[in-house]
């Protein structure tokens, strides 16, 4: 399966300077715009990223946890693929009261899950539930999914190869127990020339309104349009049901963020 546990490097002490900060990483103009990944730089300011980027983002999390509580089943695993810092797989954590509880988080970035490990390690042992969460480094499309009945991917599968979609989405259900749930939180995309535009009008306003400036907004699209793929919401519940989920609700939507609940 070519797991990678999370191993952090001699020096790592020095990196503790770097602490968690505020998003600046576009605010100067850039030579050179490379395409955006998540390297050191990002996992340093990733809260503040999100939260300043993408609507709703706290609300999704915190409503991961509720739903995760509900359907989880005794005896069965969560899974929270692309889990960056681990917010939503904190999120169940603290949520879910089984002491047999057993979390995989799953990124393929080592600079992602090592401070991902360095903000559980400063957790509250008691609060956090943290020993339930075991963090594993690996591409999402390798890892074997198993006896599952949570599965979430908060802002994941927009990285994903457009064309490798549709087996992950099917390895996850196959992986699933009846009555399980998969929740899926996308940026969405319009066929509407007109609705694509005030979306996206829409969703710049809130970064303006959250401290951006025009050139930070501009150069992070620039980076990120050919990594980050939106699709449509009927895109997205098509391929759900073509994968076998029985249900398929949208269950959040702020400008063009939006979460579904797919139940086996
Ligand atoms: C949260 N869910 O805070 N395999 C594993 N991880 C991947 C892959 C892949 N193939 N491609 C991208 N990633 C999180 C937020 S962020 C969303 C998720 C965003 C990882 C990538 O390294 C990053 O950590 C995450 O997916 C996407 O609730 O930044 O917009």
């Amino acid at each position: 399966m070519g797991r990678a546990a999370v191993t952090l490097k001699k020096g790592s002490k020095k990196r503790s300077k770097m602490s968690s900060g505020l998003d600046t990483l576009y605010s100067s103009p850039l030579d050179k715009l490379v395409d955006f990944n998540f390297d050191e730089k990002v996992a340093n300011v990733f809260p503040d990223m999100i939260n300043r980027s993408v609507p709703g983002y706290a609300s999704i999390v915190a409503m991961t946890g509720i739903l995760s509580a509900e359907f989880y089943q005794p005896g069965t695993r969560c899974y929270d693929l692309g889990c960056s810092l681990g917010a939503s797989a904190l999120s169940m954590a603290k949520a879910i009261k089984d002491d047999y509880l057993r979390i995989i988080a799953v990124d393929n970035s080592q600079a992602m899950l090592k401070k991902a490990q360095t903000l559980l390690d400063q957790s509250d042992h008691v609060e956090s539930n943290r020993d339930c969460i075991e963090l594993i480094c690996d591409d999402i499309n390798h890892i074997d999914v198993n006896n599952a009945s949570v599965v979430v991917m908060n802002f994941t599968l927009q990285f994903i190869a457009l064309e490798q979609r549709s087996d992950l989405l099917k390895k996850i259900y196959q992986g699933m127990k009846q009555g399980g749930i998969l929740i899926l939180s996308e940026k969405l995309n319009y066929n509407d020339e007109a609705q694509q535009k005030l979306l996206i009008d829409m969703h710049h306003f809130f970064k303006k309104a959250n401290g951006y400036s025009d050139l930070e907004i501009s150069q992070k699209r620039q980076t990120i349009e050919n990594v980050l793929l939106p699709e449509t919401l009927d895109k997205h519940k098509v391929r759900l049901q073509e994968a076998g989920f029985k249900q398929v609700e949208q269950w959040f939507q702020c400008f063009n963020f939006s979460s579904l609940i797919a139940i086996k």
